[in-house]
C-alpha cells in the first residue's frame, strides 16, 4: 500500500518509523511518504493560511498550496482521506475498507480547517473521505492520521504474525472482547478466573462469550443494541 501524508508539521510523524508500522515499511508492505505542505507555497513567507470569508475567529488554510500538493502526489488509484471533527465517525469497518485500497493520501488540516473548495475539487477526481475520531476537537489532523494508520496498517497482510488476532479482537464482531490474564495465577490477592485455568476449551469459549456480551451491554449499550439478534443463541440469552 502506498500512503502520502501532507502536513505543515512533518515531524509529527516520526512515530511511524517505530514498532510494527516501521516494520511494515521496512518489509515493503507499506510505502509511506510524509510531505511538508510548505513545499508547495510560492511566497517568501511560505504562507499556508488566511482569514476566513464571512469573518470569525482563527485562520483557514489557503487552497493553492493544497491543490499543488495533491496534484503532485495524486495517482489514478488514490483515495483522499481528510481527518476533521466534521467528518464521519471512523470505525473498524472504515479501517478494513481503507486497508484494501492501493493508495491513500492524508491531508492534515490545521487552524479552522482547509478551504472547502480543496475537498470539493479533489472529489471531482478521486474518492474523498472526511473522517472524525470522535466528538472532541484536536489542534489538527496529524495525530488522527497516526491513529488511522495504526488501525489500517495492522490489517495489511503480513503485518501481524497471528491473523487470528484480527478475527478475535474487539469491534471485529461488533462486541467488546473479554478480559485477558497472564501469569502469575494469583497476584496481590487477585486470582485469574478458574475457568481460564481449567483447560476446558468449551467452557473457556462460553465464559469469554458471556464476558464479551456483559461488557458490551454495560459499557457500550449502543453497540449492544446494534448487535444482530440472530447472532445471539439460546445460551447468550440465558446469560
Ligand atoms: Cl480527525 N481532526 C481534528 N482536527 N479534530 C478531531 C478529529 C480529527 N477527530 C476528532 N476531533
Amino acid at each position: 500500500m502506498r500512503v502520502d501524508v501532507i502536513s505543515i508539521f512533518p515531524d509529527y510523524f516520526s512515530p511511524l518509523d517505530l514498532s510494527l508500522i516501521g516494520k511494515a515499511r521496512g518489509a515493503g508492505i507499506l510505502d509511506l511518504s510524509v510531505h511538508d505542505l510548505r513545499t508547495w507555497t510560492s511566497d517568501v513567507h511560505r504562507t499556508v493560511d488566511d482569514t476566513p470569508y464571512g469573518g470569525g475567529p482563527g485562520m483557514v488554510m489557503r487552497p493553492e498550496p493544497w491543490a499543488a500538493a495533491l496534484d503532485a502526489v495524486a495517482s489514478p488509484a488514490a483515495t483522499l482521506v481528510v481527518p476533521s471533527p466534521v467528518g464521519k465517525p471512523f470505525t473498524q469497518a472504515d479501517a478494513v475498507s481503507l486497508a484494501a485500497l492501493p493508495h491513500l493520501i492524508f491531508a492534515c488540516g490545521r487552524y479552522e480547517g482547509i478551504d472547502q473548495r480543496v475537498i470539493d475539487d479533489a472529489a471531482t477526481r478521486m474518492p474523498v473521505r472526511e473522517v472524525s475520531l470522535g466528538d472532541y476537537v484536536l489542534f489538527g489532523g496529524e495525530v488522527a492520521v497516526i491513529v488511522i494508520m495504526e488501525a489500517v496498517t495492522r490489517l495489511l497482510p503480513g503485518v501481524l504474525g497471528n491473523a487470528d488476532s484480527l478475527t478475535e479482537e474487539s469491534h471485529a464482531a461488533g462486541l467488546l472482547e473479554a478480559p485477558v490474564y497472564t501469569k502469575p495465577a494469583s497476584w496481590r490477592g487477585l486470582d485469574v478466573p478458574e475457568v481460564l485455568r481449567s483447560g476446558d476449551h468449551g467452557r473457556i469459549a462460553r465464559w469469554r462469550r458471556e464476558q464479551s456480551l456483559l461488557r458490551t451491554a454495560s459499557r457500550r449499550p449502543d453497540l449492544f443494541e446494534a448487535y444482530p439478534a440472530e447472532r445471539l443463541d439460546k445460551r447468550d440469552r440465558a446469560a
